[in-house]
C-alpha cells in the first residue's frame, strides 16, 4: 500500500514534468491512459488493497486519473494540429498568417464621398479646415449679429479657456477663409464634422457631419443654383426625382430656401417617411449675403454667389432608410456590416 502510494506520487510528479514536443499527446495517451497505460496498471492493484483501505486508495486513484486526463486534454490544446504552439522552438515559421477579416466603409464615407464626386464632376474642389474655430470665422463673417440664437451657449461648445474659440458650428468657417484669400472665381464643396450642444436623440446628436458648397463669380444667380442642385439630387437619387423650393431664412444668404425632393419611398403618392407630403427636405442654399461678400473683401457689387449645407447623416438616413441618428457613431458591428461592399 505504502508503495503503491509512493508510485502515484512519482508518476504525479513525471506527468507534470512532460516534456511537450509535437507528438506529445499520442505519446502520453499510450503511455499513461492507453488500454495497457500506466492508470489502467494502478486500478488493477486495487485487487490487492487490502478491504478497508480500498475506499480511501479508490479515491486517490480517481483524483490521479482525472490530473492524468486533464494533463492530456492540455497538451493536446498546445498541439493543435500536430503543430506545438508556445513550448519549444519547433513553431513553423513559413505558415501563412490568419487573414485579418476585411473592414466595410462607414456609411458617413460613403454618402460623403459620393456627394463629394458628383460636385467635382461640376468643376467644384474640396476645400477644408478646422474643427476648432474663432468668433470671426465661425459667425460673426457670416452675418450673425451678437444676439443671434445660434450663439447662444446652449447650440455651441465654446472653449472655456479662450471663449473666443469653439468648435465649428458648421463647415462655412472653411469657405469664409477660402473668401478671404481673395482668390476668385470660387468652387468649392466642403465637407466635415460638426458640433452642437444638442441633447443626444434618434433625430439629434452633439455632431454631425455636413457638405457645405459655394460658388462665387460674377453674374451668378438663383437659376444657377436651381440647375446645380437639381443635377445633384438626380445624380444622387435618381433621374425621376422632383426638386421644389420653400422660401427660408438664414443669416448668410438672401434670399434664402430650403430644398425639398420628391418621397424616395412612396414617389410622391404619400406615406410615412415624407409624412404624407410627398415631399422630404435634404438641404439649405441660397444667394450668399452681400454683407458676407463685403465681410470677406470681396466686391458686392461686381460678384454674386450661391450657397448651400446639407447634412450628410440626413442624406444618408434617407437613401438606406436608418431609423436612428445614434448608429452612425455607437461603432456597432452589426450596423456597419451591412454596408460591406457598399463603395
Ligand atoms: C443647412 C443649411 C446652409 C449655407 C449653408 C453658406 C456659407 C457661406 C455663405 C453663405 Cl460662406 N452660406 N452656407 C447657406 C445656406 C444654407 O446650410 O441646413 N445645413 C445643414
Amino acid at each position: 500500500m505504502e508503495q503503491l502510494l509512493q508510485q502515484v506520487e512519482a508518476y504525479r510528479k513525471e506527468i507534470a514534468e512532460f516534456s511537450v514536443d509535437k507528438d506529445a499527446a499520442e505519446t502520453f495517451r499510450i503511455k499513461y491512459l492507453g488500454t495497457k497505460g500506466l492508470v489502467k496498471n494502478l486500478m488493477a492493484e486495487m485487487k490487492n488493497v487490502p478491504n478497508e483501505k480500498k475506499r480511501e486508495f479508490g479515491q486517490i486513484l480517481n483524483e490521479f486519473k482525472t490530473f492524468a486526463e486533464n494533463k492530456y486534454e492540455e497538451i493536446k490544446q498546445m498541439t493543435v494540429n500536430g503543430r506545438q504552439s508556445t513550448v519549444d522552438n519547433t513553431i513553423d515559421l513559413t505558415l501563412p498568417g490568419d487573414a485579418l477579416p476585411l473592414g466595410s466603409r462607414h456609411p458617413i464615407s460613403i454618402v460623403k464621398n459620393k456627394i463629394v464626386s458628383i460636385f467635382q464632376r461640376l468643376g467644384f474642389t474640396v476645400a477644408e479646415g478646422s474643427e476648432i474655430e474663432d468668433d470671426w470665422h465661425n459667425f460673426t463673417a457670416l452675418n450673425l449679429p451678437e444676439d443671434h440664437p445660434a450663439r447662444d451657449m446652449q447650440d455651441t461648445f465654446y472653449i472655456s479657456q479662450t471663449p473666443d474659440w469653439m468648435l465649428r458650428t458648421h463647415t462655412s468657417n472653411v469657405q469664409v477663409r477660402e473668401m478671404e484669400k481673395g482668390k476668385l472665381p470660387i468652387r468649392i464643396i466642403c465637407p466635415g464634422r460638426v458640433y452642437r450642444n444638442e441633447t443626444i436623440s434618434a433625430r439629434a446628436h452633439c455632431f454631425f457631419h455636413q457638405v457645405e458648397g459655394l460658388y462665387i463669380a460674377e453674374n451668378v444667380s438663383f437659376a444657377d443654383l436651381k440647375q446645380t442642385l437639381y443635377f445633384f439630387v438626380q445624380e444622387m437619387f435618381g433621374q425621376d426625382v422632383k426638386i421644389r423650393f420653400r422660401p427660408s431664412y438664414f443669416p448668410f444668404t438672401e434670399p434664402s430656401a430650403e430644398m425639398d425632393i420628391s418621397c424616395l419611398i412612396c414617389g410622391g403618392e404619400g406615406c410615412n417617411i415624407c409624412k404624407h407630403t410627398g415631399w422630404v427636405e435634404i438641404l439649405g442654399c441660397g444667394m450668399v449675403h452681400p454683407n458676407v461678400l463685403e465681410n470677406c473683401k470681396i466686391d458686392s457689387n461686381k460678384y454674386s454667389g450661391f450657397a448651400f449645407g446639407m447634412g450628410i447623416e440626413r442624406i444618408a438616413m434617407l437613401k438606406y432608410q436608418i431609423k436612428d441618428l445614434r448608429l452612425f457613431s455607437e461603432n456597432d458591428l452589426r450596423f456597419l456590416k451591412q454596408f460591406t461592399g457598399v463603395v
